[in-house]
């Protein structure tokens, strides 16, 4: 017979087992998500505003010839680049921290950087690699090696192609271009559709739609780029600057492609609109988008201007830089991409608020709680109550233990969880109970620069959202030792 101690033991031992095996009976019911507030980005949408700063190379005719636009008359045997190595752009690339690089395959000049079956006006009539090389190819490739995803600008604006002005001609040959472009080259994360004409130029009808569904069907999970959307729209100017109130959402019904002297309407976006369409910023690391050789590269100050106001402001930061005529991204731009990368890093590679102790308005329950905004993740947030917040606004308080709460800070940083929606409508700084900083939209990230570096102990944000309560999955108190002047 078994003693009582041994049939303790082996019950005991069977309850083990069975909490082991069934954890989840015994866990309490997890408290769901919020609701969604339409619209909401797609997957590769919020893929692609969690890159942030993402590349752009032109490189094609116009690198040989010293300007901006080719006419389009250009001979083919210019094009000779005797060092051309893609790894080394898209070594630049990763230098400046982005994991996401445009190349322009084709500008308005319409000589093609890959050996286009359906023109002679390409790479393939050129001297370089005695007529068998690509582009196209060799990009795609080294940002493959370099764990970087590539984009193809194609311009429907071509001043070579004598089917331009013909209709249904051109458009059939550009989208015969898409698919060599969309087929031939493996995974395409951005796709640019640059709404550029020349004022005199021919009159010409793009079937935008029927590319846009083109683009679709051949590539799953990219994201087209045009003034209007679908996936990313433009933000209205090329100095790399968003209005201060930037809303993802807008109503794509109201843009026109090719519309120029439209920034402050695509700047503000619409708080109602019923399209998640985020906007890019687009600006060239030289004065031009082409390589010259009498242009160098903007200053460290400026990069991180242009940082702060497209990045800080919920746009990606498309950043340009220019292979030149020998097929490479010129040392002193290499450097200085290195520079803004590290830059970036430094700033923000420390969390000052770390070890605070947060407390919202209200909070939601279960794992949305204010402490989830200093986790450093993106998916998890602070979520206040329902019923919180309609009158007042509401608020979450970070409490920086007495060790940091000496360490000054400069910047401040905040984001929202916009994978359920963007909500944000005003909002509020305060250290110590006084206002250091206030704006409108906040989106994926809002930087604030303050005019000089305050070392409180408390730090409260406020927040006005109309559209359900706010969900802030980031709030960083950070120093910034490379710019003092303020732009937020
Ligand atoms: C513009 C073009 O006209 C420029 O040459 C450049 O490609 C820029 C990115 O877009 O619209």
């Amino acid at each position: 017979m078994a003693s009582p101690l041994l049939c303790l033991a082996a019950a005991a031992a069977l309850a083990a087992a069975l909490l082991a095996s069934t954890p989840e009976a015994w866990r309490p019911a997890a408290t769901p998500p919020p609701l969604p507030v339409l619209p909401i980005p797609s997957a590769p949408q919020l893929k692609w505003q969690r890159r942030e700063v993402i590349m752009f190379f032109h490189f094609g005719m116009n690198t040989f010839t010293d300007s901006e636009w080719g006419t389009g008359a250009e001979d083919p045997s210019l094009f000779r680049p005797a060092a051309l190595d893609a790894a080394q752009w898209v070594g630049a690339a990763r230098a400046a921290g982005a994991s996401l690089a445009i190349l322009v395959a084709k500008h308005h000049d319409g000589f093609c950087l890959w050996p286009s079956a359906y023109t002679d006006h390409s790479v393939r009539a050129s001297p370089w690699r005695a007529g068998r090389g690509d582009v196209v190819r060799e990009f795609v490739r080294a940002a493959r090696a370099g764990g970087v995803d590539a984009g193809l600008y194609l311009s429907p604006w071509d001043r070579h192609d004598a089917r331009y002005g013909k209709e249904v001609a051109y458009n059939e040959y550009y989208e015969a271009q898409l698919h060599e472009l969309l087929t031939g080259y493996g995974s395409v994360s951005e796709i640019w559709f640059d709404g550029a004409k020349g004022k005199n130029a021919t009159n010409m009808t793009y079937h935008f739609q029927e590319w846009f569904q083109t683009v679709k069907q051949l590539q799953r999970s990219i994201n087209i780029f045009s003034d209007d959307g679908p996936d990313v729209r433009w933000v209205g100017d090329e100095k790399g600057f968003a209005g201060t109130t930037c809303w993802s959402t807008v109503n794509r019904s109201m843009i026109t492609i090719g519309e120029a002297g439209i920034e402050k309407y695509l700047n503000e976006g619409d708080p109602r609109g019923r399209d998640w369409v985020p906007p890019e910023c687009d600006v060239s690391i030289r004065p031009g988008w082409f390589w010259h050789k009498n242009e160098t590269a903007k200053p460290l100050s400026q990069l991180l201007e242009i940082y702060y106001n497209s990045v800080g402001r919920n746009c990606v930061l498309l950043l340009n830089a220019p292979p030149n005529s020998t097929g490479l991204v010129e040392d002193a731009d290499v450097a200085r991409l290195r520079e803004f990368g590290s830059a970036v890093a430094t700033i923000f590679g420390t969390n000052l608020a770390a070890g605070s102790a947060a407390r919202g308005s209200s909070e939601r329950g279960g794992g949305f709680a204010a402490r989830n905004v200093l986790d450093g993740r993106d998916d998890t947030y602070w979520a206040p109550a329902a019923e919180d917040g309609r009158r007042n606004g509401y608020w979450i308080e970070l409490r920086r233990p007495p060790g940091s709460a000496g360490r000054p800070f400069n910047v401040v940083r905040i984001q929202e969880h916009v994978a359920l929606g963007q909500r944000v409508e005003r909002h509020a700084v305060y250290v110590d109970g006084a206002p250091v900083a206030n704006g409108t939209t906040v989106g994926h990230k809002r930087l604030h620069r303050l005019p000089c570096a305050v070392a409180g102990g408390t730090v409260r944000i406020w927040i006005a959202a109309r559209r359900g309560p706010p969900l802030l999955s980031a709030v960083g108190l950070h120093h910034d030792p490379f710019v003092e002047a303020d732009s937020s």
